[in-house]
């Protein structure tokens, strides 16, 4: 029988376990990334775990989050990042270096290695043809320290692409069209898989695109194969070497198939508040808008900007509307000031940012009150912009500028003339914002600022598990909810007393102080809880406030495995209607419900010793008694 590419890829790197669907595996990790924001986190969890020196084949730690340093606390946080980095053998991607997933694309990824990042969007890596996949900081500094990455052995569904794009739809609409289909919860422990003659018709950072937005499904990962595509794009940035052919076999059996004809698709946007709320610009087309973003994992690539300059040159950015624009990479950047598209966008009215996340993760740049934002983002959870009452709807680049162009939404279909943009035949390539790591780690003093507070540990699970329903909270709760994330509270990424006070706080703001009043308790949720990103601080947060565990119909994948390293207990219902007997401030004995944990052994283990720290820490005493 033959074999999808992401079986291969799992065969080649299998060390734990049988490839059984449903089953956890572990795979060896070649490469990992780190980012900012879930940086410090990792970092003083590798030290916790008493690692040296990093195991893997490579390892880096991005800057791209949170840049804005308002205060002392961002490059506090940046230079204990850089010197741990250092003494740890990891490669510090400097800030103004670019985001992670677009450098990691263009510098470091390799055709068929895995890739572990503590970033949710890691998957873009599938654009080259790797198993990359986001995790919480813990599982990602366990692979730091060579271990193992635990998975559930995933179904894989087939996206057959046929035909090819026209002029104005791009593969942002490839990828929303899925989310179309699948829903934000309909790719949990599945692989998406692209083949068919339409992949050969999309460049490497459109695949991209693709794979990384692949993340709003809740999918493990997605890939494409590795291809001729894929050769130019890694010839042009002077690495051919790491090229490799890489297909599933002719006769692979997928688990679910689809097929796309690109040449039907039609611009495509996500609508407030969920990537899966998915409508046809043409049928919105006119609706007021006030800003439009451009930037982000998803869609800052030099094609993306290209495109965004062809479209604006020679014209002025509508009077009622803000654009702005953050290219991905210094890469990007540099290419578009030396071949004069810099100018164009300029030009037109544009405010250009500096590479980096900014306005994705709401660093500057909130829209005005109750406002309409276009983003060729990824994620439009409600108040992740920053203004708890506007509009963000996800768009392509194309829709995206011929928009702010209009002063409100437009279909770029039949209006836009792009063109053919060529590939470059080099990238401008510049190392130099790398800082390889010393030869002399001993010499290395870490720097730890004054924001940087250790992190909480669970207590021992009880016999029985009693405590107050301290929430109850509706199905689809991201982690954005749990643990909200913008300029405010960026800089407290490596200060969990002080987050833990917001912790749940846009869906009940007495959360936080019911909690402590109650010395901890339940939380219950609906269906896909804390899905998104893979923040830990979103279980981190309820460790501090004493939360046992989270009661809920089912949960999304990254965080389920982040309360399990943390130690609390992710509690599935058995009977869904039990989720409507429940009101907050109820006392729970957790005997009166019928409840089930989807746990390995090996991580009921981690339960039963509250957590993987503490369990590490327990079998190292044990060891060395
Ligand atoms: C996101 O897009 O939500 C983030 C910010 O990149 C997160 C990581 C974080 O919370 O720091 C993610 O996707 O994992
Ligand atoms: Fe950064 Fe946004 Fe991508 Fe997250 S989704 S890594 S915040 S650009």
């Amino acid at each position: 029988m033959g074999k999808t590419l992401t079986e291969k890829i799992l065969a080649d790197h299998l060390v734990v376990g049988e490839m059984n669907k449903g089953d956890e595996i572990g795979i060896q990790i070649d490469q990992t990334l780190t980012q900012d924001s879930t940086g410090t986190m990792a970092y003083m969890q590798l030290e916790a775990l008493g690692t040296d020196q990093v195991k893997t084949k490579r390892s880096l730690a991005y800057i791209d989050h949170n840049m804005l340093q308002e205060g002392p606390n961002n490059m506090d946080d940046h230079r204990y990042i850089q010197t741990v980095a250092n003494k740890h053998g990891v490669i510090f991607s400097r800030p103004g270096n670019g985001i992670c997933h677009q450098v990691e694309i263009e510098r470091y990824g390799i055709p068929g290695e895995t890739l572990l990042g503590s970033d949710s969007h890691t998957p873009t890596g599938g654009g080259l043809g790797m198993i990359a996949i986001g995790a919480g900081g813990l599982d990602v500094a366990m692979a730091m320290a060579g271990e193992p990455y635990y998975i559930t052995m995933p179904e894989v569904v087939n996206v057959e692409l046929v035909g090819k794009l026209r002029e104005g739809v791009s593969s942002k609409d490839i990828i929303l069209e899925v989310l179309r289909q699948f829903s934000v919860k309909g790719g949990v422990n599945k692989v998406f898989e692209y083949t068919g003659p339409g992949v050969e018709t999309l460049s490497v950072p459109e695949r991209a695109t693709i794979t990384n937005m692949g993340a709003e499904l809740g999918a493990t990962t997605s890939i494409f194969p590795s291809d001729e595509k894929t050769r130019e794009f890694l010839k042009a940035q002077g690495r051919e070497e790491d090229y490799v052919e890489l297909k599933p076999d002719e006769d692979a059996v997928y688990d679910q198939k689809i097929t796309i004809d690109l040449s039907e698709l039609e611009p495509l946007t996500a609508m407030p508040h969920s990537p899966d709320n998915v409508k046809k610009v043409s049928e919105l087309e006119g609706m007021n808008i006030d800003q439009v973003a451009i930037g982000s994992c998803t869609n800052s690539s030099y094609l993306d900007l290209m495109k965004v300059a062809r479209i604006l040159k020679g014209n002025t950015v509508a009077e009622n509307v803000e654009l702005v624009i953050a290219p991905g990479s210094r890469q990007v950047l540099t290419m578009l000031a030396e071949n004069g598209a810099l100018a164009d966008i300029l030009d037109s009215g544009a405010r250009v940012l500096e590479s980096g996340c900014g306005p994705c993760i709401g660093m500057g740049q909130s829209p005005n009150s109750g406002g309409v934002s276009l983003r060729t983002f990824n994620r439009n959870f409600k108040g992740r912009s920053g203004t708890p009452d506007a509009d963000i709807y996800l768009v392509s680049p194309e829709t995206a500028a011929i928009s702010a162009l209009e002063g409100k939404l437009t279909d770029p279909f039949g209006k836009v003339e792009i063109g053919e943009i060529e590939m470059p035949e080099e990238f401008h390539v510049n190392d130099n914002f790398a800082v390889i790591p010393t030869d002399e780690p001993e010499e290395v003093e870490i720097l730890r600022g004054p924001n940087i507070k250790p992190f909480p540990l669970a207590d021992e699970l009880k016999e029985t598990l009693e405590g107050k329903a301290l929430i109850v909270v509706e199905d689809n709760i991201t982690t954005d909810h749990i643990m909200p994330s913008h300029a405010g509270l960026l800089p407290y990424r490596s200060n969990i007393p002080y987050l833990a006070d917001y912790c749940l706080t846009p869906c009940d703001e007495e959360f936080p102080a019911r909690a402590k009043e109650y010395g901890g308790g339940f939380i219950v949720g609906g269906s896909n809880y804390g899905q998104g990103s893979s923040r830990e601080h979103a279980a981190l947060a309820p460790v501090y406030l004493g939360i046992r565990g989270v009661l809920a119909k089912s949960f999304a994948r990254i965080h389920q495995n982040n309360l399990i390293n943390n130690g609390i207990l992710p509690l599935v219902f058995v009977n869904e209607s039990d989720y409507d007997d429940i009101s907050v401030g109820d006392d729970l004995e957790i005997d009166e419900y019928k409840m089930t944990i989807d746990a390995s052994d090996r991580q009921k283990e981690m339960l039963k010793n509250a957590g993987l720290i503490n369990k590490t820490r327990k079998d190292l005493e044990q060891a060395n008694a």
